[in-house]
């Protein structure tokens, strides 16, 4: 080789490798990286543990020991050193890849939520927190002086047609406000306080943050999305009060009273379709056979099954009537060690509800074994948002409702003959557009009230039924004091706070995947399609879940369907209902106002 030639390669290698070298930036972000990820999951994992004891056997000693390990995942995830050390290495941002920045920000949002540059009042928030849980997990509800499960509560409702026995039930419902209410009032200062000492304006600013947006940019977004469907809202809430009133052979009323509605809090509208209810195909199968049945949605997909210990760990079923065992009702979903262990808690009984509950919740379990990868750190082992990981279940429990689907999973006779206005009517009362108003409006309006706005504690029962009545058309049996807390009787309220607005997002986002997977991959009609053993639809999908919270929501989002985030889809889903529920609502008073 020329001698000139021979400088020109070394010059080369040189520039390239000095290009390719790790900044010292870089290098000293990733050795913090590496520790803070480390330690994190260490944590996380011995942190899980406890609370999913705490929560799936309620016991002084499994609160005690929540509570201590509660505290000892603030004190690392808060601890100052790891505080300064991000935002120092966080003004040098434009010299360290984008991976390292999203862990940088996340380590940040997680010791916002325990800061312990003011250890006391995050030894108390962990305090509030873990007392809170408790009673929400322990609180016995009662009916004429009966214990009543919140199954029990659910199955009356659902078929009760006496409205005495119903109102009974419904304020059976509302007893845990009164017991939640003393502590909430605590834990909002408390949540506030973390929030503040992060320099962030409130707790709901902080939880919000996870999007990049601000409290006053995410109301703006559910409000808008409210706006788009309000025609459509009008129409199903004039077509339900006439039902209802029928039904009950009661006088049409200007808002449907709470007890007439067979969910709890009226933010899902089950069984007002008799042509579309097929709880009965349910009745005498196995909840194994429920949940088995939800694993192979995903397995038909292509995703392999759920790890051994899945089955060992859950908690899948409901307690046996005489069991002294105590446990949240709520369904939920854990990764406890950001690695395999992966359960869900539950209590599944073989009705439809459950089905799709047991299906939204593989989501989650789903979501978190595709991100379960040496590429993405356990900082980011979450959703690229959280209404992601919602959407995900949601769009699972979408499709599991679809009549193709259940035919395809004999849950309903090959020859079935569905009517398919009374399906797409179920659809949207039951899944999608009355729950709009709830999650878009009643509770992250309430919620952005009692943190971002600090509404003194003797108006909350007050602003929750304005909310539930000016936006979701819907009015309290009897006249609700502030001696009640109607909106403490919502779990996510209390173990889960300023989170109910990533129901709302996941609804819009659920149509905007379902239709991308319909039209683009399935060929079928979004309506009444199948993705039952579709490999194709699998790998589409695999393709967001694996990414964990590796890239920023908006451009998974554009990828994955062209579109920005948008209620375009949801709204031509029930197209073909507005025309027919006009129709049949001709002559009748329109809305509440
Ligand atoms: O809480 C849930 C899931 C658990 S992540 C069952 N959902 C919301 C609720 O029940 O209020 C699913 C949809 C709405
Ligand atoms: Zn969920």
């Amino acid at each position: 080789m020329h001698r000139s030639t021979l400088l020109v390669v070394i010059t080369f290698v040189f520039i390239t490798s000095l290009a390719f070298a790790a900044s010292p930036i870089q290098e000293r972000a990733d050795r913090f990286l590496k520790l803070a990820n480390a330690g994190y999951q260490a944590l996380y994992r011995v942190n899980s543990e406890a609370q999913w004891l705490s929560v799936t056997d309620v016991t002084d000693a499994h609160d005690a020991a929540a509570e201590a390990t509660g505290k000892a995942y603030a004190a690392f995830n808060g601890n100052p050193a790891i505080i300064n050390e991000a935002r120092d290495l966080l003004t040098h941002q434009k010299e360290l890849n984008e991976i390292s920045v999203r862990q940088l920000k996340q380590l940040l949002l997680n010791a916002a939520e325990g800061p312990m540059t003011n250890r006391e009042l995050v030894d108390k928030r962990v305090e509030a927190e873990t007392k809170q849980a408790s009673i929400l997990n322990s609180f016995e509800f009662k009916l004429n002086g009966q214990k009543i499960t919140a199954n029990d509560i659910d199955n009356k409702l659902e078929k009760s047609t006496d409205l005495n026995e119903r109102k009974a039930v419904w304020e059976a419902s509302k007893e845990s406000g009164p017991a939640l209410k003393p502590n909430l009032v605590v834990l909002r200062d408390l949540r506030n306080g973390v929030a503040k000492e992060m320099k962030y304006p409130d707790y709901f600013s902080l939880e919000v943050a996870s999007y990049g947006m601000t409290t006053d940019e995410m109301i703006k977004m559910l409000d808008g999305w409210m706006a788009t469907v309000r025609p459509l809202y009008l129409q199903l809430h004039t077509w339900a009060k006439y039902k209802l009133a029928e039904k009950y052979h009661q006088p049409v009323p200007k808002k449907i009273p709470a007890h007439w509605i067979n969910n709890r809090w009226s933010q899902e509208w089950d069984g007002l379709v008799d042509a579309a209810n097929i709880d009965k195909y349910f009745e005498g199968r196995k909840p194994e056979w429920i949940i088995k049945t939800a694993e192979q949605f995903y397995t038909g997909l292509g995703f392999s099954p759920l790890p051994k210990t899945f089955w060992e760990r859950s908690d899948l079923y409901p307690l046996p009537p005489d069991s002294k065992r105590k446990k949240n009702t709520h369904a939920s979903c854990w990764h406890i060690d950001l690695e395999n262990d992966i359960r869900s808690l539950q209590s599944i009984e073989p009705n439809a509800k459950w089905f799709f509950t047991a299906h939204h919740e593989l989501g989650h379990g789903y979501y978190f074994k595709a991100y379960t990868r040496p590429e993405v750190p356990y900082l980011l082992r979450t959703g690229a948002a959280p209404g992601f990981h919602e959407g995900i279940g949601e769009l699972i429990a979408l499709a599991s409702s679809q009549v193709p689907y259940l035919q395809s999973r004999s849950v309903l006779p090959a020859d079935f003959k569905a009517d398919k206005t009374a399906f797409l009517l179920d659809d949207a009362l039951a899944r999608s557009i009355p729950f709009i108003y709830f999650s878009c409006g009643t509770m992250p309006h309430w919620e952005a009230d009692i943190y971002a706005h600090n509404l003194p504690a003797d108006q909350w029962n007050a602003r929750w039924w304005k909310y539930v009545s000016d936006m979701q058309g819907i009015e309290p049996p009897s006249p609700r004091g502030e001696e009640f807390c109607d909106a403490a009787t919502k779990t996510h309220i209390n173990d889960n706070p300023a989170y109910y607005y990533n129901y709302a997002f996941a609804t819009v986002f659920k149509f905007q995947l379902h239709d991308y997977i319909a039209r683009k991959i399935l060929h079928q009609p979004p309506q009444s399609c199948n993705y039952a053993d579709n490999k194709e639809v699998g790998a589409w999908l695999n393709n967001i879940l694996k990414k964990g919270d590796t890239e920023d929501w908006r451009k998974v989002l554009k990828e994955a369907t062209g579109e920005d985030i948008s209620t375009r889809a949801m709204a031509e889903y029930f197209k073909p209902l507005q025309s027919w529920l006009e129709e049949q609502n001709k002559g009748r008073q329109i809305g509440w106002e």
